[in-house]
């Protein structure tokens, strides 16, 4: 048995969104480690290999159908939908690791949908998770079904099974595999995103995966701000009416403060992913928008914001309180959500009102995709004039940016930043990912590399804008953390998509240049397996796109003596000298570090400075911009700090890693 996990709440039965997908096509087979088989089963030797039935099915390794050999396991007996095959696999999974579970399966008599799921238990509490949904079956041949899982919590049970949706017919089982990929180290000597871009928090939607073993330490390396995907949303937080459930969420929000990272809540109210039960009377009928109804909808929904937002308090900053209100296909660009169709606007007018008075310092956004097509753009911004007209609470405008290698253009972006600068509320960049797609009808076994490179100069160009309007933008979230976890593995179509900075192995991608530093991109492969590999070491990029003159090149073009000078209670002077050890001249520079103890900076000379929490970034001043080859500048700071005063340990110079003298 392994350890228990806290348990904040004993509900019953929960059932859960998918949290695995069903993808497993590797966008990197060439570089990626050979995967590790831990179960396979074939029923050859004459019996059933482990397997249980779920309830009192008869099982039995079976000549009468086999997928290869001469055997297959025989389901029969079963008396319900979710009776079927389980192997017990709480011995084999750790914790944190993704695996690749692949069963064949076929009816003995007529049809169904059958899928593959995961049961994991903790003390009595049982939660179901989806690994690969419902797929058509029939007595006619085998079906693949084939998942990726990943446990995220303690259990003390764990299996996974095949059930059907919704006959009770036998089935066939056969050639049960789980294998997974042995993880490759993060790239330790490569700067972290957050402290080359430092005018606002950046960071990554994140499921329970995402905070353990390299996922946590890449987490943290280069984020400084986290969204649970979806954690927070309704369905997670009160699946059933006022028994609330934090499962879920707390560990990631532990984990978010244990680390420093700013937190998003992600989302008060939602038309996808809400219990149906919110949208019903007492009775169980379905509300039409009856004045009783209406009263009822805006109780229930008072009564989720005061729990779930209290519940977290000042521990989340920001909270998208709303998510896709607007369809520009309607004449008055109200999406017709049940929400909408019982409550009218004032749904929004409740969930921002209650919001403020649970949460008084929160940024209270307004959320939506496709904010960039002027009509929606245009929806949007006269629902939020007209409401801040008539004081809702809104702070924030959150623009998604689901985009994708060709769309939208940079013009299209900034002009959607500019309409809503007037309106005195700050934006975020909540959800952005980059499709390697521009149609669903396209589909890549490995991502081609001009995609890539495109996606690079898109991420690219796209942080160039946001940097630019610093100003008017307090945040920039990608909806994910890496390849191996992207919510477009399954959307519009299941397919394999790369749409991060991170590969499917967690190594930086040229888009990660592309943010960090543009002249590199196109220098890294899709997944190199050695940590050590140089972001500079090869050079097959774009060749219009080849280093500038002022650019160093290589990881120690740059070295940096950090000293304090002087310290007293509560503050402290220091001296910092970059040298220039490459072969070509800098014409400026950016030095960029991060403090480990909160430490700030409260005057600089010599420079300018720009500091976001513990991320520094230092310009040079207009005289001493241009460093030749072994020569050097230097700048001096006040700082103040509390408790202790670490120097910095490392120092990126124009996105280039330099040594420490
Ligand atoms: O990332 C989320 C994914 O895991 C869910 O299956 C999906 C379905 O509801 O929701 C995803 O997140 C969505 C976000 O909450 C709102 N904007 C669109 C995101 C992608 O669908």
């Amino acid at each position: 048995m392994r350890a228990l996990a806290r348990l904040t709440v004993a509900t019953t039965l929960i059932a859960v969104s998918a949290a695995a997908i069903a993808v497993a096509t590797h966008a990197d087979a060439a570089d990626t480690p050979a995967p590790v088989t831990v179960i396979s089963k074939d029923f050859e030797d004459g019996t059933v290999q482990g397997f249980t039935g779920r309830n009192a099915e008869v099982l039995a390794a079976s000549t009468a159908q086999a997928h290869d050999g001469t055997r297959s396991l025989s389901v029969t007996g079963r008396t319900a939908t979710w009776n079927g095959p389980a192997l017990n696999v709480l011995s084999t999974f750790v914790k944190g690791t993704s695996y690749t579970i692949s069963v064949w399966v076929r009816m003995a008599d007529g049809s169904d949908n059958a899928r593959l799921s995961v049961e994991r238990r903790l003390a009595t509490v049982a939660n179901y998770e989806t690994v690969v949904g419902n797929t058509a079956v029939t007595n006619g041949g085998w079906v693949n079904l084939t998942g990726r899982y990943t446990l995220s919590t303690d259990v003390d049970y764990l299996s996974f099974y095949v059930e059907t949706a919704s006959t009770t017919g036998s089935l066939f089982l056969d050639d049960v595999t789980v294998s997974y990929t042995p993880a490759v180290p993060i790239q330790t000597d490569i700067p972290n995103v957050k402290s080359v871009v430092t005018e606002f928090p950046v960071g990554a939607a994140i499921t329970g995966a995402e905070i353990l073993n390299e996922h946590g330490q890449l987490l943290s390396k280069h984020f400084n701000s986290v969204t649970p995907g979806n954690a927070l949303k309704w369905d997670a937080t009160e699946p059933t009416e006022n028994t609330f459930n934090y499962t879920q969420a707390d560990p990631l929000i532990t984990y978010a403060k244990a680390n420093g990272l700013a937190i998003r809540g992600h989302t008060f109210v939602w038309h996808n992913q809400t219990p149906a039960w919110v949208f019903q009377r007492a009775d169980g009928t379905a509300m039409t928008g009856t004045a009783d109804d209406k009263t009822l909808l805006l109780s229930r929904l008072t009564n989720h914001i005061r729990n779930v937002g209290g519940h977290y308090g000042s521990s989340i900053g920001t909270w998208d309180v709303v998510n896709e209100v607007i369809d520009e296909s309607q004449s008055d660009g109200n999406r017709r959500s049940s929400w909408y169709n019982i409550a009218g606007l004032d749904y929004i007018r409740t969930a921002f009102k209650v919001a403020r008075e649970v949460l008084p310092n929160a940024k209270l956004c307004i959320n939506d995709y496709n904010t960039n097509v002027a009509a929606k753009r245009d929806f949007l911004y006269n629902l939020v004039a007209t409401l801040k007209g008539e004081g809702i609470p809104i702070d924030c405008v959150g623009h998604q940016m689901h985009i994708n290698v060709s769309w939208p253009t940079v013009a299209d972006t900034e002009a959607m930043i500019q309409k809503f600068v007037p309106l005195g509320v700050t934006q975020q960049i909540t959800e952005m990912d980059v499709s390697i797609y521009t149609s669903s009808s396209e589909t890549f076994p490995t991502p081609p590399a001009d995609r890539l490179l495109s996606q690079a100069y898109k991420y690219r160009d796209m942080f160039a804008l946001f940097r630019k309007y610093a100003s008017a933008i307090s945040s920039v979230t990608l909806w994910g953390l890496a390849d191996d976890n992207t919510w477009l593995d399954t959307y519009p179509v299941s397919r394999k998509d790369a749409p991060l900075l991170f590969d499917t192995t967690l190594q930086a991608k040229s888009a990660y240049w592309g943010v960090v530093d543009p002249t590199k991109i196109g220098t890294t492969t899709t997944a190199p397996t050695s940590p050590t590999v140089s972001p500079s070491s090869s050079s097959t990029g774009n060749p219009t796109d080849s280093p500038s003159p002022s650019a160093s090149s290589g990881a120690n073009s740059c070295s940096v003596t950090y000293r304090v000078t002087g310290s007293w209670q509560g503050g402290f002077q220091g001296d910092v000298k970059l040298t220039n050890t490459g072969t070509a001249s800098y014409a400026t520079w950016r030095l960029n570090w991060q403090f480990t103890a909160g430490q700030t900076i409260t005057q600089l000379w010599n420079g300018s400075v720009t500091q976001n929490q513990n991320a520094v970034a230092v310009f040079n001043a207009s005289w001493n911009g241009v460093v030749p080859p072994g020569g050097s500048a230097s700048f001096g700071f006040l700082g103040s700090w509390t408790g202790s005063n670490p120097a910095p340990t490392g120092f990126s110079m124009n996105g280039n890693v330099c040594t420490v003298a």
